[in-house]
């Protein structure tokens, strides 16, 4: 810690924290890029300075103010494997919430976790109308472990602190400003308002966080609302302990109540939960440094062409608009071209009913679009996605056509999700610029985008692919061309594995129950019912005459298909949909009992420990064929497609991360047990009998 009587230009010194005025309002700023955690030397160097201020007769009252990019951000995770160091992050904003003389948070870009909860301690909040506050531990496992699960209730309230805490979301300042967690927005300098409210607090007894009361809820209310979050938590331990620790705060002084916050965190900060979701987190930022394309410069895309307004479609133009592109939007008749336009303006009327976008932020995204009929228009695009029908003649004729239109060094892109992009590549004379852009549907929400290259595609390519991701706010994860790519191909095992389940003895809501159990938001019957039926029914349709004879192949989907039921769309599919809810269907159970007797197969019951090891270890095994394949290049792309693609819960950090726990030799003796039953295509994966064998690990 650094100070001086004269405010210093940050950047001076190297230390991460500095006092840059002292009298009569002292100006402590925090410098620790990227984000500001609260590392060991941030925590010492706060803890001395508010020491010195209070020690200091000039100082009549103090703002901490961050540089850089945001406010602090939190505590330093990468810190969270090692043991604690003091002083403890409690100790430092208790002493911050001690002082003597008013302190005043100027905050900026992001008050989350350790840093909301120093702002929390502090005796008054300004911020950036930009500036966004939370406490998302959750995310990571944990619970706030610095006073916030216990000062939060004293500012917002009971629910509201159950409700930030308990799912980590976080509030804009205008939203922080109406629950009471900040008290003024500024206007322009921030640090200069700071300073004034810091100037007009002089001489008043600062009000402490920790010394408010909190009004309790109601015991049953109370109940009532740890059995909801727990509910939401699909399996995560986090959410309802944090919800607890908020509801102490009624009954316990604040340092008791800081206590056992404490004690909670620290047990979760070695869970194997925290663990995975923290390998979630880094994986999540790890996957966009591909190696090998570390220098390779993308190029610059503005103007973005959408062929195709179906449902893809539609939501891909969205999410570009969103993000801020021109985006023209191309039909292929005048019939589609209405509907299409109809469809994009649907999504953000949705979107403003539903309080989620205003009307005039409404009507700028739509302004931001045009719409054309015919691929001539697209000439002057830097970049196209297709998201025409699932068929390569279709696709392989569009690629022509935007070959003979586009300007040279344009990059094509398909939404294809299953189909060989060096094929629709191969239909034009620059493969070289083509490359996969596989969305997941709803594209204007979902995280997740592969990036599929072929042997074709050039690295300045792939590399514009992940920095046009990154500008959507997507994950994306680069992958090469296989059948279904990385999500697709692991679900066609996952639904596969379920079906045979099904044949053996179990229902269709037995292994929904078992897989949301599991922590999958939804099993994989009611996402079929969902997406609808239909689709993947033309395509088993499509590749039956070149199915292998010897696969264990269930047909109870293609009888529903038959039947009509195509799933929520008709009220019917794998379940019976009455108001909207789902409901077992005797229909179902007949029809899946009568594949069990043309396989001739006695039922049985199957434990919801069984199905989920056969789900789990399908999901691995193929996982690692992807791995061996070279289909990714790491364990990690993995991860983050099934996490952020198809709901496996973060809390186990994704399939391969989670075997490791497990044990590779274990989940190795299921898929063998497996393997003689289900026949072609679950032959252990090569990758996981050698790592097993060896003692490896996926994740070293
Ligand atoms: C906590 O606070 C516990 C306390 O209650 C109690 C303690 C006793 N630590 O995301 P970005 C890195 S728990 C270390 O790409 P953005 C990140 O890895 C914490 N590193 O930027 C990346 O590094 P790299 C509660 C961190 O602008 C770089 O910073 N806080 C941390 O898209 C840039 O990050 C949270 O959970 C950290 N805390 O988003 C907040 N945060 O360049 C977690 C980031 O090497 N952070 N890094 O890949 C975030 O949500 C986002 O990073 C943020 C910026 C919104 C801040």
């Amino acid at each position: 810690m650094t100070s001086s009587q004269t405010p210093t230009r940050s950047g001076e010194s190297s230390e991460p924290v500095r006092i840059l005025a002292t009298s009569p309002v002292a100006l402590i700023e925090i410098d620790n890029p990227p984000v500001n955690a609260t590392s060991q030397a941030v925590r010492a160097g706060l803890l001395s300075a508010i020491q010195e201020i209070d020690r200091n007769p000039q100082t009549e009252a103090v703002v901490i103010a961050c540089a850089g990019r945001t406010f602090v951000a939190g505590a330093d995770i990468r810190e969270f494997g090692q043991p604690p160091r003091e002083p403890h992050l409690p100790d430092v904003i208790n002493a911050i919430e001690a002082c003597l003389k008013p302190v005043v948070a100027a905050v900026h870009g992001s008050a989350l976790g350790g840093g909301c909860e120093i702002a929390l301690a502090c005796h008054a909040r300004v911020a950036e109308p930009g500036a966004t506050f939370g406490l998302p531990e959750v995310r990571l496992g944990l619970v706030p472990g610095a006073g916030g699960t216990q000062r939060l209730p004293r500012l917002v309230g009971m629910e509201a602190a159950i409700d930030l805490v308990s799912t980590g979301r976080t509030v804009k300042a205008a939203e922080a400003l109406r629950l009471g967690l900040v008290d003024r927005l500024s206007s322009g300098d921030l640090r200069a308002e700071a300073m004034d409210l810091a100037q007009e607090m002089i001489g008043v007894q600062p009000a402490r966080t920790g010394e408010r009361p909190v009004a309790a809820m109601d015991a049953h209310a109370a109940s009532a609302k740890v059995a909801e979050v727990r509910k939401k938590a699909r399996g995560a331990e986090a959410p309802c302990k944090a919800a607890e620790l908020v509801l102490l705060a009624a009954d316990l002084p604040l340092l008791e109540g800081m206590a056992r916050e404490r004690e909670t965190f620290l047990e979760l900060r070695s869970s194997e939960q925290s663990a995975a979701l923290r390998h979630a987190f880094f994986a999540e930022r790890e996957v966009t440094r591909v190696p090998g394309l570390e220098k390779v410069e993308p190029r610059s895309i503005q103007k973005v062409g959408v062929v195709g307004a179906g449902t893809m479609g539609s939501g891909i133009a969205v999410a570009f608009a969103d993000a801020g592109f021109d985006v023209k939007v191309v039909e292929t008749s005048e019939s589609a071209f209405a509907a299409g336009q109809a469809r994009i303006t649907d999504i953000y009327d949705k979107q403003v009913s539903s309080g989620r976008l205003t009307s005039a932020v409404r009507d700028e995204r739509l302004s931001s679009l045009s719409y054309e009929v015919g691929t001539p228009s697209l000439a002057d695009r830097d970049l196209v996605v297709e998201a025409v029908f699932e068929d390569m003649e279709v696709k392989r004729s569009l690629f022509r056509d935007l070959d003979g239109v586009l300007a040279p060094g344009a990059v094509l892109a398909t939404n294809t999700s299953y189909l060989d992009i060096g094929l629709i590549a191969d239909a034009t004379a620059r493969p070289a610029d083509v490359l996969g852009l596989h969305f997941f549907s709803p594209a204007n929400v979902m995280k997740l985008v592969e990036i599929v290259k072929t042997d074709a595609t050039a690295p300045e390519v792939i590399a514009t692919g992940l920095a046009v991701a990154k500008r959507l706010r997507k994950v994306p994860v680069v992958c090469r061309v296989c059948d279904g790519f990385v999500g697709n191909r692991i679900l066609a095992r996952y639904r596969q594995q379920a079906e045979y389940l099904l044949e053996e003895g179990a229902l269709p809501q037995e292994v929904d129950a078992a897989m949301e159990a599991f922590g999958f938001p939804m099993g994989p019957f009611a996402v079929s019912d969902l997406a609808g039926l239909d689709i993947a029914w033309a395509r088993r349709k499509r590749l039956a005459p070149t199915r292998d004879p010897h696969e264990r192949y269930v047909d109870v989907a293609d009888r529903l298909c038959e039947a009509g039921r195509f799933g929520r769309k008709t009220g019917a599919g794998w379940y019976r949909y009455t108001a909207g809810k789902r409901e077992p269907d005797p229909f179902v159970t007949g029809l899946v009992e009568e594949a069990s007797q043309r396989r001739k197969v006695l039922r049985r019951t199957i434990s919801v420990d069984e199905i989920q090891a056969r789900i789990r270890a399908a999901i691995v095994n193929e996982a690692c064929k992807i791995l061996d394949e070279r289909i990714v290049e790491r364990p990690l792309d993995v991860d983050v497609v099934m996490m952020h693609g198809y709901g496996y819960p973060a809390w186990r950090g994704g399939p391969l991360f989670e075997a490791d726990r497990i044990g590779l030799k274990v989940i190795l003796d299921q898929v063998n047990e497996r393997a003689p039953q289900d026949g072609p295509g679950w032959e252990p994966a090569a990758g996981l009998v050698r790592r097993a064998a060896s003692g490896a690990r996926f994740y070293p």
